[in-house]
C-alpha cells in the first residue's frame, strides 16, 4: 500500500513545483502591488506656478526677454485634479500668458493680487488666460488625457515653455 501520492514524486519534481508555485505566488503579488500603486485612486494636486528668468542676453530672441515658468515640468497620473497657483511676480509691468496645448482646457478664477483677493475675472473651459503684473490665477483641470503636453506664455517664446508629464 502506497502512503500517499507524495511518496513517489522525487525530490526534484518536489523542487521544481515548489520553485513554481514561489514563482506564480511572487508573480501575483507584484502584479496586485502594482495595479493598487498605479491605479490609486485621483487625487488633487496642487502646484504652485511662477514666472522666472534666464539671465542672458535679452536681444537674442528677437528683442523678447527671456522669461521662463518655474517650474516647468509639472507630473500628474492620468485621472487627477490639477490645481495650479499660477502667480505673475513681474517687478515691472509685464504680462504673463497661461496657454495649454489640445486637447487641454482649463477652468480659472483670476485675482488681482497674490492674497487672492479681488476677482478680476472667471472662465471655463478656456486655453488661454492673461495675468498682469502681481495677479493671481487659480487654474484647474482633470488630468484625462495622458501624454506629455505644453503650457506656454504666448507672448515669450521659446523660453516660457513646461510641460504638463500626465502617466497613464
Ligand atoms: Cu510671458
Amino acid at each position: 500500500m502506497t502512503p500517499s501520492g507524495f511518496g513517489k514524486l522525487s525530490s526534484a519534481k518536489l523542487l521544481t513545483a515548489a520553485a513554481l508555485i514561489a514563482v506564480f505566488s511572487g508573480a501575483v503579488v507584484g502584479l496586485s502591488v502594482g495595479y493598487v500603486v498605479h491605479y490609486s485612486a485621483p487625487v488633487t494636486r496642487t502646484f504652485y506656478l511662477f514666472d522666472g528668468t534666464v539671465p542672458f542676453n535679452e536681444t537674442m530672441f528677437y528683442g523678447h526677454p527671456h522669461d521662463t515658468f518655474v517650474p516647468d515640468t509639472i507630473t500628474v497620473n492620468k485621472g487627477d485634479h490639477v490645481l495650479i497657483h499660477y502667480v505673475n511676480i513681474e517687478d515691472k509691468g509685464e504680462a504673463h500668458t497661461y496657454t495649454m496645448d489640445p486637447p487641454y482646457t482649463f477652468d480659472a478664477t483670476i485675482y488681482g493680487n497674490a492674497t487672492q483677493q479681488g476677482i478680476v475675472s472667471t472662465v471655463t473651459t478656456k486655453d488661454r488666460i492673461i495675468l498682469a503684473q502681481g495677479q493671481n490665477a487659480t487654474i484647474t483641470f482633470t488630468a484625462s488625457w495622458a501624454g506629455v503636453f505644453r503650457y506656454y506664455c504666448d507672448f515669450h517664446q521659446p523660453t516660457m515653455t513646461g510641460y504638463l508629464v500626465v502617466i497613464g
